[in-house]
């Protein structure tokens, strides 16, 4: 949990680009290879910009929507 908010802190400290690999991984527990807002609820932060970050409003990040 302490490495999730280190990862995540320096996501969106980087503005979006950073680790977002690993952001997938810690955060997709059904491996769907995308992140539901049930996802990221159990992280704060991310939580607080997915639906900036959901590009086509379909509910869910996918590596590319983290990238941009
Ligand atoms: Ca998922
Ligand atoms: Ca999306």
């Amino acid at each position: 949990m302490k490495t999730l908010i280190v990862i995540t802190g320096l996501f969106l400290a980087s503005g979006t680009v950073y680790a977002q690999e690993d952001l997938m991984d810690a955060l997709d527990t059904d491996n769907d290879d995308r992140i539901s807002l049930e996802e990221a609820s159990s992280d704060a932060a991310l939580s607080s910009v997915f639906a900036e970050l959901d590009i086509n409003k379909d509910g869910y990040l996918t590596a590319s929507e983290l990238e941009n």
